[in-house]
């Protein structure tokens, strides 16, 4: 019996050194020490031995048990840790590998060159207006010397959205409603960014919708050196300190004088070229003297109050600035344009 237990521990701690899995070590351990096992067979039959030998048995197949249980045990959790180490070996992360570039968006080109003319006024002391892009023919028009027979009011150059009502073709509604809501009393010192719409066929240099900036200045003894003051500090700050202006006699129907602004090639330095079309000059912008009558329409007196206003096209700047051709290139949301006004590659 003796003998035969002893084979058997060396049969069953054979097996567990060759086990390769945790499944095999729950099949030895259910096959020696099961119930139904050769050890327990074995002891069950002790019953048939001289009764000075069972104690010494019982405690032969009792140490026999806990030797196979306790080998049992410690292949388990080699076999468990090897286990683990296998896995994280499997999962290892790399912390050096590059990461997934992440798509950073930026301010739109566009977006851009309105906030630095709005700074560069604001700079000077005026103040942002904004105002309903959805506009009355009143603010649109009639406040602004455009009377009902004006060529500009043709229903073919508009969108009208009732006979009174259109989206408006430039930002002055706002600025005559500023000065309404002054109720006569200046001074008056806005900038007024946005959007305006023109029925007009859209090509290089036409949009349908387009952006505007305009300025109105409304005061005591306000006169067209300020204006002229004003847009030249404008146009070294935007297009460099070296570039002179000059003012050409123009028309429009809310200022009385009305000019256009020039200033000296920043491509040529003023010699010519295909930048300024071989005249050394680029127009930028308009502007003049506010009409007395539209000062009186918004509850101006034109005899105490004076005022001047200018106009210009943010697209114009932004395309003379940057070099753009196509006026699309705006509004048609192409990434490989719109990328490459990204702040951090400036
Ligand atoms: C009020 C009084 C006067 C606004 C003005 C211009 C001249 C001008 C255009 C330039 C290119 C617009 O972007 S553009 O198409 N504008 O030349 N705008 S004076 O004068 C005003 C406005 C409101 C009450």
């Amino acid at each position: 019996m003796k003998e035969r237990l002893q084979a058997l521990k060396e049969e069953a701690v054979s097996k567990i050194e060759e086990a390769s899995n945790v499944k095999e070590i729950q099949d030895i351990r259910v096959a020696y020490l099961g119930k139904k096992g050769p050890i327990t067979e074995i002891l069950r039959g002790m019953g048939k031995l001289p009764a000075e030998e069972r104690p010494k048995m019982g405690q032969l197949g009792n140490e026999i048990r806990a030797i196979i249980s306790d080998k049992l045990d410690e292949k388990m959790e080699q076999l468990e840790k090897a286990a683990v180490a296998e896995k994280l070996k499997k999962e290892t992360i790399d912390v050096t590998m590059p990461g997934r570039p992440v798509q950073k968006g930026n301010h739109h080109p566009l977006t851009r060159v309105v906030e630095e003319i709005e700074d560069l006024f604001i700079g000077m002391g005026f103040s942002i207006a904004e105002g309903p892009e959805v506009e009355t023919d009143y603010y649109n028009f009639e406040a602004l010397n455009l009377p009902k027979n004006h060529p500009a009011r043709d229903m073919q150059d508009s969108f009208y959205i009732t006979e009174d009502i259109l989206l408006r073709t430039h930002t002055s509604p706002m600025q005559a409603r500023t000065m309404e809501k002054h109720e006569g009393k200046g001074p008056v010192k806005i900038i007024v960014p946005g959007r305006v719409y023109r029925r007009d066929t859209d090509d290089a240099t036409h949009s349908h919708q387009f952006t505007q900036i305009e300025g109105l200045m409304v005061g005591e003894n306000v006169r067209m050196s300020d204006l002229k003051g004003v847009l030249q500090t404008f146009a070294k700050e935007m297009f460099g300190q070296e570039r002179e202006i000059r003012l050409r006699p123009s028309f429009f129907p809310f200022t009385e004088p009305s000019v256009e602004m020039d200033i000296s090639c920043f491509n040529c330095g003023g010699e010519g070229c295909s930048v300024c079309k071989g005249t050394g000059w680029i127009e930028i912008l308009g502007g003049g003297m506010v009409h007395p009558h539209v000062l009186e329409m918004s509850g101006f007196d034109s005899k105490k109050y004076t005022g001047f206003a200018f106009g210009m096209g943010p697209e114009r700047i932004a395309m003379l600035k940057y070099g753009i051709e196509d006026i699309r290139n705006f509004y048609t949301n192409d990434v490989r344009f719109l990328k490459q006004f990204n702040r951090v590659n400036q």
